[in-house]
């Protein structure tokens, strides 16, 4: 077996954690460990374990062998580096089992043991194939796939359908999917993906998904650029460790989910994630305000040449146009709020100029016909059906189709799930009105509304003129 167990590697050469990591068992199983669940899930789970042992983290990733593999070589451990006034490290060993391409197998085997109660995932917003109205897409080719092959799925959706028949056949109870991507609502769009998915091979498996699993809501924070050469270098100077995956992220983190879990499943509490009757307003308020506010300082930070986003807030007149798009726009769009949403923007704009981080807008600009609708378009059709002025809102959608044509006539590469249609779009006239027919990034309620249209348009003819002038200018 490549990946089940642990790969030997010299172990005095690796570093050790504060707990005993051979009486740990599996209780979670995790799709997807790439940085972000590195540096927050694991490191949660890791502090969890020096006083329960039941629930370490199996690592699936049966697209790319390269982080499992490199975890196995280093028997699960690696380095968290938090990036604050000082840079400190801790040791991760909250992973024991490595699943790479190939392992189909054993992680259905797993999936089906009883001790595993916590299926989570970090497959980004387009992993889990959902249409621009957050339901099941039925059309996506990996759905597609995945109804023909249910016994050896590709996507997420059919994976947790898999795994949960296993479980329902084998008269088990079920386990909890934890969605940890940055979607609005995303447990319930999960749950009713997977749902609906089943829907199509067994009503009766269908059924007992919707009455037996729940699907928490969650959201999930901490900002964590990606890991680059420098960073293994500063961990193997400051460590000693030769770590070749080392995560950083800054000091702040937060974890927020819908409070139903097994009764014996993990005491996350002990470990300071909230749990929440309803995690909505935590959710909502952190998309909009910190990821509504990356993505436009991604797009208009880019366009103005800059590189990361402690840049991009250094930058005075941008910095202004984000202060006033989030205290004036997108805060109307999320009252009444049990948080004090002002002073919550004002941490957020403190963490975003921590000059530890670089992050790069360039990685945030990713992947933005998935992000935006969560982002922007939510806020957006709020203050449209609240008769609110959409003008400086519509800024950040003109900034990403700008930076779209940028991208494609410089034919530099589009990370994005439609980055073939983005670039074919580019190519010809019409940009604004092409781009707003994309239903998979416009609902047609917001498409279809002539304010947001001749907003967009007027914000593009602007921003090509004078940028800076656009972001000066109060509506
Ligand atoms: C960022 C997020 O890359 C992005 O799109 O906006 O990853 C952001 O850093 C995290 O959501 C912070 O919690």
């Amino acid at each position: 077996m490549r990946y089940g167990g642990f790969v030997s590697a010299p172990f005095s050469t690796l570093p050790q954690t504060g707990y005993d990591r051979n009486r740990v068992a599996t209780g979670i199983l995790h799709f997807g460990p790439g940085a972000f669940h590195r540096a927050h899930q694991a490191d949660y789970v890791d502090r969890l374990l020096a006083d329960d042992p039941r629930w370490g983290i199996a690592a699936v990733s049966l697209r790319s062998p390269e982080t499992v593999d490199a975890l196995a070589r280093q028997d699960g451990l690696y380095t968290l580096a938090i990036l604050d006034s000082e840079t400190s490290f801790r040791t991760i060993g909250a992973h024991n089992a490595f699943y790479g391409p190939g392992s189909s197998g054993e992680v259905r085997a797993r999936l089906a043991d009883p001790a595993v109660r916590i299926v989570s995932s970090t497959v980004t917003e387009k992993g889990y194939c959902l249409g621009g109205d957050g339901s099941l897409d039925f059309d996506h080719p990996d759905i597609v796939r995945d109804l023909a092959l249910p016994g050896d799925p590709v996507s997420i959706v059919g994976w947790l359908a898999l795994g949960l028949a296993d479980r329902r056949a084998a008269g088990l109870a079920p386990f909890t999917p934890i969605c940890c991507d940055n979607m609005v609502a995303n447990g319930k769009k999960l749950g009713a993906a997977v749902a609906a998915f089943a829907r199509r091979l067994d009503p009766e498996l269908a059924g007992w998904i919707e009455g037996e699993v729940r699907f928490p809501d969650t959201m999930v924070d901490s900002i964590t650029p990606a890991s680059d050469e420098r960073l293994r270098a500063l961990v193997r100077e400051r460590t000693g460790f030769a770590d070749e995956i080392p995560v950083s992220r800054e000091a702040y983190a937060a974890w927020v989910i819908e409070d139903v879990l097994p009764e014996d499943g993990p005491d996350f509490a002990s470990v300071g994630i909230v749990l929440a009757g309803d995690v909505g307003a935590w959710e909502k308020a952190k998309l909009r305000i910190l990821n509504g506010a990356h993505s436009t300082l991604a797009y208009v930070g880019l366009l103005l040449g800059h590189t990361t986003v402690a840049d991009a807030m250094g930058d005075a007149d941008l910095a202004a146009f984000i202060e006033r798009l989030v205290r004036e726009d997108v805060i109307a769009s999320l009252m009444p709020s049990p948080i004090d949403l002002q002073a919550y923007a004002g941490e957020i704009f403190e963490r975003f100029r921590n000059p530890a981080i670089g992050h790069r807008l360039a990685q945030i600009a990713w992947d933005g016909s998935q992000k935006l609708p969560y982002r922007i378009l939510d806020t957006i059709g709020e203050a449209l059906a609240a008769g609110r002025s959409v003008e400086r809102l519509a800024v950040p959608i003109a900034a990403w189709m700008l930076f779209i044509e940028r991208q494609a006539g410089a034919g530099e590469k589009i990370v994005d799930p439609l980055a073939a249609a983005l670039k074919e779009i580019a190519s010809r006239p019409g940009l604004v009105e092409r781009l707003l027919d994309l239903r998979q990034v416009f609902r047609p309620e917001i498409a279809g509304d002539e304010r947001f249209r001749s907003a967009v348009e007027s914000a593009v003819v602007k921003m090509r003129e004078n940028l800076r002038g656009v972001l000066a200018a109060r509506p």
